[in-house]
Parts: C-alpha cells; structure tokens; sequence
C-alpha cells in the first residue's frame, strides 16, 4: 500500500464514542442491525411490528454480534408512504425505551426528522442515521450538534418517493463524494464535531444496478474524505436483480456484497442477517488485516 494511501485512512477515527458505549472499528468491521418497526418494509416489515416482537428482535440483533442496532419507523424503500411525526414516533419510542433496558450496545434512529430524532435521543437512542444526510429536516443539523451525538451521513439522489424514477449520474463515485464532502463541511460548519461524523454512499437511493456496484467497487475512494464508511446492502433490489430472487432469498449475495464492502475500506456494515453477517466479516477481516508473507506459522 502506498505512504500516502496509508496516511489517509490512518486519518480516519476507528473509534466511535456514544453515550452508551464505544463501537471499535480497530482492526475489524463494526456490524449495525437492521430493526424496521414498520408495516411495509421490503424485507422485514410487519415481522416485527408489535413493539414487544421488536424489542425481543433486538435483543436477538444484540446476541448475535450487532455493535449498533438501527430502529427505523418510516420504510423508504422507493414509493413508500411517507409516514406522519405522531405514527413515526408511536412506532419507535416503546421500542428504543424496552430495548434501552434490555441491551446495553448503541441504538441508532433511523430518521431523516428532527422531532423524531430529539425524541428517540430522549428515550434512550444514541446515534442519528440520517439518509438525507441533513437535507431534509433543517432542524437536523443543530439538533445533532447540540447533542453531541454521532451522526452517519448518507448519499440520496432525490427523494425515496422519486429516486428509482430514473437515475442519472455521469460519474456516480465523484458525484457521491462531492456531495458527502458538502454535507460534510455542513456538518462541521453546524458545529458538529468530525469524530462524530459517519458517511454512506446509500446502495439502491437513487441509483441503478450498475452504480450500485460501481459505489461497492470503488468504496475506497471515499476513504479520503477521512471519516468511516458506513455501507447498507443487505437485501436490496440490486442482489436480487443479479441472482433474479426475491428479498427472502438474498443472504448469501448479502454476505458476498458486505466482504466486498469489507475489503474496499468499509467500517460499518449495515446488516439484516447479524449472525451470517458476522461471521462472514469475521473472516474478511482476518483477510483484510493478514501480516507478513503467511510463512509465520501453519495456523
Ligand atoms: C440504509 C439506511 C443504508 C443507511 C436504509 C433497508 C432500506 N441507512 N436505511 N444506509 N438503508 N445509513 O432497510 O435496507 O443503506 S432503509
């Protein structure tokens, strides 16, 4: 590897401080669970929807080897009804308050509204996963600021309503991080500190299969912009339309997109399937950071 390569992703934080705990990022890939507690979601929605059933969900997310677990109230897969404050808000609040007290690892809030994150904060969360990357919410990026919390940055073309409409780019990695380095500088700018700042290209938010995997390919020219990358394949539409299988049938090609994440500079992966996915990290980590010419022992 280069000097200069190596000087760039040792700028990167490899530790991520919450109020409920470190997520470690030294030498291995942090894992974050996906908890949709929505009806409609494309994969797990209406499995989990009672608030008792998610928290027991979590708490399986836990167990398994999640370092984050992500509740999402609103599903934003492409045409999705958007969904009111009040029903976003009924839907997640009993789930991070049980969930608070049943596992003691970070939770994040899956939220792009201001009111909703202050709330899910209040009740026990720990991180805000924005994917509009403090576009949609003006409120957002001062509420983040003021309460010190990290913040995971996320690349949308357009809006989920419209995004899969007809995606455009003429170079879709620079387009990416041209965006990811304004919000970025928008962030810093609201007085949120850079330690606290996580970014994702947002697989399958606005994009085809072909940018898709293009994004994956490439991850690690988004390393220079010095912050973690968070990547979220799990399941999306882009595995199905390579092995022609619907979101129930998408693990193994879940597993392979995640090591390959793994091996382009990803430090959190986003996950539905935590124990699969762990496992198969485990092992493109011991990859990732082999030492030496292998002739060390015969382990
Ligand atoms: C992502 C997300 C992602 C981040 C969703 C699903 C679709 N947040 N929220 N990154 N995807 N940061 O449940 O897979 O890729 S919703």
């Amino acid at each position: 590897m280069s000097l200069q390569k190596t000087q760039s992703l040792n700028r990167i934080p490899k530790r991520l401080v919450t109020r409920h705990g470190t997520v470690v990022m030294e030498r291995r890939t942090a894992l974050m669970g996906v908890l949709n507690v929505t009806p409609d979601s494309f994969y797990d929605g209406g499995r989990r929807f009672a608030p008792e059933q998610a928290i027991a969900g979590g708490v399986e997310l836990a167990a398994a080897g999640a370092d984050i677990i992500d509740i999402g109230g609103e599903s934003t897969r492409p045409g999705a009804r958007a969904v009111s404050e009040e029903e976003e808000l009924e839907r997640v609040l009993p789930v991070i308050r049980g969930l608070r007290q049943a596992v003691s690892i970070p939770i994040s809030i899956d939220t792009y509204k201001a009111n909703v994150a202050r709330e899910a904060l209040d009740a026990g969360a720990d991180i805000v996963n924005d994917i509009s990357a403090l576009r949609f919410d003006s409120a957002m990026a001062a509420l983040v600021a003021e309460e010190k919390v990290p913040v995971v940055l996320m690349h949308m073309q357009g809006t989920p309503r419209t995004m899969q409409m007809d995606p455009y780019y003429s170079d879709v990695l620079l387009e990416v991080k041209n965006f990811l380095a304004a919000q970025i500088r928008l962030a810093r700018e609201s007085g949120i500190a850079p330690e606290k700042i996580i970014i994702d290209p947002g697989i399958g938010f606005g994009k085809t299969l072909q940018h898709n995997l293009c994004l994956v390919n490439r991850l690690s020219e988004l390393s220079s912009l010095g912050h973690p990358l968070l990547v979220g394949a799990s399941r999306k539409a882009f595995i199905g339309k390579i092995l022609n299988v619907t979101p129930d049938e998408r693990m193994e090609g879940s597993l392979a997109a995640a090591v390959a994440a793994v091996l382009s500079g990803a430090a959190i992966i986003r996950a539905h399937d935590v124990k699969e996915t762990r496992r198969a990290v485990t092992v493109a980590d011991a990859i990732r950071y082999a030492v030496g010419d292998g002739a060390e022992s015969h382990g």
